[in-house]
Order: C-alpha cells, then structure tokens, then sequence
C-alpha cells in the first residue's frame, strides 16, 4: 500500500527519495517548479539533462513519459523529470497526465525510491484546471502498482492543496 501525504509548500525543501519535476520535453530547464528545482539543485541536474538530450531523448522527452537524473544539491537522490500535457478544452488530454504520474512511479521503482515527492504537474504554466489535475493524480497514484511507500504531493499555493485535500478525504 501506498501512503499519500499532502503538503503546502515549495517541493525543492523536501526529503525524499525522489522528487518529481513538471519539465518540459527539452529538459533544458524552464520556469515554475522546473526553474526552482535547477536553481536550488544546482548545475549538476542540467548537465545530466543535456547528456539525455545527446543520447537517449535526442527529440526531448515525450509527454506522459518520465527520465530521472541525480538531485544535485536537493536533500533528495533523484529528480524524476516528465512532461505534463498542455490543457486543451478540444482534445481530452488525461490519458498523457495519468502516464506521467504511472511513468514516474515506475522510474521511481527501477531506482529503488521509496519516497517520492510530486508536484501537481500541468496545472501551472501549462494550464491544466487544478481540481481536474488533482483527481487524475489522486487517482493515478492509487491505482498504481508500486513499491513506492510514500507518495507526497507538495502544492504550492492554498487552492492547489484544498483541490487535492478534497481528493484524498
Ligand atoms: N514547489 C511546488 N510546486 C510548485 C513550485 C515549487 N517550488 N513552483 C511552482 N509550483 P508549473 P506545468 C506549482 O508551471 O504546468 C515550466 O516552464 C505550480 O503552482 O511549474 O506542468 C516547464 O519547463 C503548479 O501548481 O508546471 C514547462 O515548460 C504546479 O507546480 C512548463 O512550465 C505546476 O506548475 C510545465 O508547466
């Protein structure tokens, strides 16, 4: 069984195995949880970032899949990048967010995390409503099979928490 604990916060101050980042294909760094993971992290992520763009992802890193690479300075191991959907109101998306949570955990098990830190993934820059994205996460993660042990999701701001507290309860 898989514990899912929630937290308000900035998700780059948390101890665990693994945190996960809400990258973009180029894996090159970007803004939101992305930029505050390579700032405090360090230079160490995106110098592996690049290597991954030189071998395996020459294309960048498919949506709904995941890659993990050290955490650099983060009280963590591993930084497990993936990449969220854009939200479209045309298309109907959830498939690719599910695989990122899947994809993520899945990484997390070939490593041998135990403790996996989440942030909610597309519902920043990329535009996904948050109480949607809380319940595909929530429910991605429960019906994971994982070793994973803990599953924290660390949301940002009051209304990302509330969306995903609903969703636990
Ligand atoms: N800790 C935890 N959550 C955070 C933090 C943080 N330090 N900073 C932001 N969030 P976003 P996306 C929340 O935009 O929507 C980047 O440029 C934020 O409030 O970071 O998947 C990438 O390079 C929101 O709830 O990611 C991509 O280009 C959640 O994290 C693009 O943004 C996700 O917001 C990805 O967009």
């Amino acid at each position: 069984m898989t514990t899912i604990e929630l937290v308000q916060g900035d998700i780059t101050r948390e101890s665990v195995d693994a945190v996960v980042n809400a990258a973009n294909s180029s894996l090159l760094g970007g803004g939101g949880v992305d930029g505050a993971i390579h700032r405090r992290g360090g230079p160490a992520i995106l110098e592996e970032c690049r290597k991954l763009r030189a071998s395996r992802y020459g294309k960048g890193l498919p949506t709904g899949q995941a890659v993990a690479t050290t955490a650099g300075d983060l009280d963590a191991r591993w930084v497990i990048h993936t990449v969220g959907p854009v939200f479209s109101t045309t298309e109907d998306r959830s498939a690719l967010l599910a695989s990122c949570y899947r994809e993520s955990l899945r990484v997390a098990d070939e490593l041998g995390a135990r403790t996996v830190a989440f942030p909610a993934i597309s519902t920043g820059i990329y535009g996904w409503p948050v109480d949607d994205g809380a319940r595909i996460a929530v429910e991605t993660v429960r019906a994971a099979d994982t070793a994973v042990e803990e599953v924290r999701f660390v949301l940002f701001d009051e209304q990302a928490y509330e969306a995903f507290a609903d969703r636990v309860r």
